[in-house]
């Protein structure tokens, strides 16, 4: 390839990459941009400038000679979390902001993009800045994963339950042979290897031993998790961590996020509106200490994301997020990157478990088998689901 196809090729990455979001934004109202229902939930305008605030910050401002910034207030609205680039509303006033309107951010997009793209094929844009780029790529990307979980929040805590596209008419494939899949003790490797991008927190490769394991070849399915509210999980004990039957009983868990009991008959809310539930399909929206209890009922555990790893060529994933028994941790060869990146992930590194996979609202291309997501054990909106492994 010349130079040229190169930077053509490096401009139609980054504008389809920043045209999905706004596409996933298309069916919203303007009301549906602002609102934060809970602290977890970030208001869909704000996914969309903090996405383009990390390319202004992160790329034009150091790279690009002149460059000024749309709006010098900007930063303390859509920076995140990082304490390298300085102070910022705080998480739980993103959604009481009427301003920066909806179209001030539209247009905030815009004007970076088109910076954005004379920079990319400028003489600025060297390899020292390509690592940045691909992370502030993938970051967009996980973004539009949160878009989404974000607006099926808003829109199914509406008690209109609206709908936010219509009924795909893509057929649903549910497979019946379940298997439980055998793997013997030894000494396996687990963690990014090979070409293209990475999450820092996929590195190094590194050995682990584990022990004879078996692991489910399937989800669990409505059905099977319907089975264990019947035998009256959410009534007993023994099956919950201690934490986790606190949250039994602080939020009076019954049931999934989003499931209802409506006229003798299980309901729950989809992006496509209220719907009754389908048995075949597998669980969705489970937190981390009902996953387990679940498991327990069963006999069974949930696999470490090791085993999950060292076994995940051999099952079909990609549908759910699936919590997995291991703490979120730095693998033995985590290096913290300098600077405000460095904050990207390893800051995270405590008292939240890991999740292998992929979901539903994963963009095309931002999964791997050694992706480590993460998130606290009480947290339900994400698509998470349930594999089994004794
Ligand atoms: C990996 C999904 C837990 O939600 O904070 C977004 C993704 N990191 N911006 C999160 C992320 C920085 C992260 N999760
Ligand atoms: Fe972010």
């Amino acid at each position: 390839m010349t130079p040229n196809t190169i930077t053509t090729d490096l401009v139609k990455k980054y504008t389809d990459i920043r045209k999905h979001s706004e596409e996933i934004c298309a069916p919203l109202e303007i009301e549906d941009y602002v609102v934060q229902p809970i602290v977890d939930v970030s208001p869909p305008k704000w996914h969309l400038g903090h996405t383009t605030w990390f390319f202004e910050t992160f790329i034009l401002q150091p790279n690009f000679p002149d460059y000024k910034v749309f709006d010098a207030q900007y930063n303390f609205v859509f920076n995140s979390y990082y304490e390298t680039i300085g102070a910022r509303v705080i998480r739980t006033d993103r959604g009481n902001l009427s301003r920066p309107s909806v179209s001030d951010i539209y247009k905030y997009r815009k004007y970076v993009d088109e910076h954005m793209e004379a920079f990319l094929q400028s003489a600025f844009m060297t390899e020292a800045v390509e690592p940045l780029l691909e992370l502030g790529l993938n970051h967009e990307q996980q973004h539009q994963e949160l878009l989404i979980t974000d607006i099926k929040y808003i829109l199914g805590h509406n008690p209109l339950f609206p709908a936010y596209k219509k009924e795909s008419t893509v057929k649903k494939e549910h497979s019946e042979h379940v298997e439980m899949l055998s793997f013997s003790e030894g000494i396996y490797e687990i963690g990014f290897k090979g070409e293209g991008f990475c999450f820092d927190n996929e590195l190094g490769r590194h050995k682990v031993f584990l022990n004879d394991f078996e692991i489910s070849n399937q989800l669990v399915t409505n059905q099977e998790y319907l089975q264990f509210i019947e035998a009256g999980g959410y009534s007993d004990f023994k099956h919950w961590h201690a934490e986790g039957w606190d949250w039994v009983k602080q939020n009076h868990a019954k049931s999934p996020l989003y499931w209802h009991f409506i006229d003798d008959k299980w309901m729950h809310y989809t992006l496509n509106g209220l719907r009754e539930l389908d048995l075949n399909e597998a669980v969705c929206h489970i937190n981390f200490f009902e996953a387990s209890a679940f498991a327990s009922w069963k006999g069974m555990r949930l696999p470490t994301e090791a085993e999950w790893e060292v076994a995940s060529n051999h099952f079909n994933w990609g549908s759910r997020w699936e919590w997995t028994n291991s703490a979120y941790l730095p693998y033995p060869d985590f290096k913290k990157e300098a600077g405000a990146v460095g904050e990207y992930n390893g800051k995270f590194m405590v008292n939240q478990m890991v999740l292998r996979g992929a979901s539903e609202a994963t963009p095309l291309g931002h999964s791997r088998n050694t992706y480590r997501n993460f998130f606290q054990t009480g947290l339900q909106w994400q698509f998470t689901g349930i594999r089994l492994a004794q």
